[in-house]
């Protein structure tokens, strides 16, 4: 049966090890102080703060150092994921939906492992909603930054070009079926062939353009078939939506979504009734003017409030 979210885990993954700037691990932070569980609870919400993940005892060790093919902390970007994703199955398996407030999208790397161990069969469906495609390995990446290669580390397909922990932590759990993007406008050349040797569905600002935003959510759906096996898992990067609606991004590009297509993904995603966890990051308050930090937050609130509580609105 489908799934009903009454009650809500929320995790504050503190994290900014996956690029170069220190204040995307605020993004937690400012987005519940803005008023997020509150506004949530008015609409009959229960709302469990987890607390936060904090990245204190990975720089107290000597992990920081770059992985096999120039991943920057690659040990530390791992073992944070690691403990990520033992708290994101705690939470789902006692709320039946967790979000996740980023930091940087490195941090998918655990949600993602962590929602799959919390179903039978391991097994989940993603929808990454996102200007870049995140699926570059350590060998393909050009920046070293490890928030623009969560989604590899999930394949099975390109399992052998990933590099683990020691005990091969994390174990992929999906194909390239098993995901679809949405919003794709800044993605490189090594990327695009993982796109098209895998078969990824995948939705750039040029399709949204030509088939419009309802026709491109159904198609993702109908591709993906969420199901009670085969939960939904919602990855969000802010820089999906124009700057013009979220400025204070690390990576953003101009020519995005609106915030209205934004919201309309997020209504259709919780309407099918098996969205099971969702993450939502890499909002960086360091970042742009006071306006620019205001808007982003605003567009935050708005993205969360339709997604988890159907709600179109003010804050
Ligand atoms: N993000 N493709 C670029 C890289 O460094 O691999 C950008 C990644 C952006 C990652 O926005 O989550
Ligand atoms: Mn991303
Ligand atoms: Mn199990
Ligand atoms: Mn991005």
């Amino acid at each position: 049966g489908r799934l009903k979210h009454s009650h809500i885990g929320i995790v504050s993954a503190a994290f900014n090890k996956g690029q170069r700037r220190n204040g995307v691990k605020d993004g937690p932070t400012v987005i519940k102080e803005a008023g997020l569980i509150k506004r949530l609870q008015e609409f009959d919400l229960k709302v469990i703060d987890y607390g936060t993940v904090s990245m204190e005892k990975l720089e107290r060790n000597s992990s920081l150092q770059l992985g096999p093919d120039g991943e920057r902390h690659h040990d530390a970007v791992l073992a944070y994921n690691r403990e990520l994703a033992s708290l994101v199955r705690k939470v789902i398996q006692e709320n039946g939906l967790c979000l996740t407030l980023g930091g940087d999208h490195s941090i998918a790397i655990g949600t993602i492992n962590g929602h799959a161990q919390a179903n039978p069969d391991h097994q989940v469906v993603v929808l990454w909603v996102d200007a870049h495609a995140d699926i570059n390995t350590g060998g393909s990446s050009a920046s070293g930054n490890m928030h623009g290669m969560p989604v590899s580390h999930h394949l099975r397909e390109l399992a052998k070009d990933v590099n683990r922990l020691p005990e091969s932590w994390p174990t992929p759990c999906m194909s390239g079926n098993h995901i679809a993007y949405i919003g794709l406008r800044d993605v490189e050349d090594c990327e695009q062939k993982f796109l098209d040797d895998l078969g990824i569905l995948a939705f750039s600002m040029k399709e949204v353009e030509k088939l419009g935003i309802f026709e491109v959510i159904n198609q993702c759906f109908k591709h993906l078939q969420p199901s009670t096996d085969r939960p939904l898992h919602l990855s969000f990067d802010i820089d999906a939506l124009d700057p013009l609606e979220a400025p204070s991004t690390g990576t953003p590009v101009r020519g995005g979504l609106s915030l209205r297509e934004g919201v309309s993904i997020v209504e259709a995603v919780r309407e099918t009734g098996f969205l099971k966890a969702m993450d939502l990051v890499e909002v960086n308050p360091e970042l742009g003017s006071e306006k620019d930090v205001k808007l982003t937050l605003q567009a935050t609130k708005t993205i969360l409030l339709a997604a988890l509580a159907g709600r179109r609105g003010a804050f």
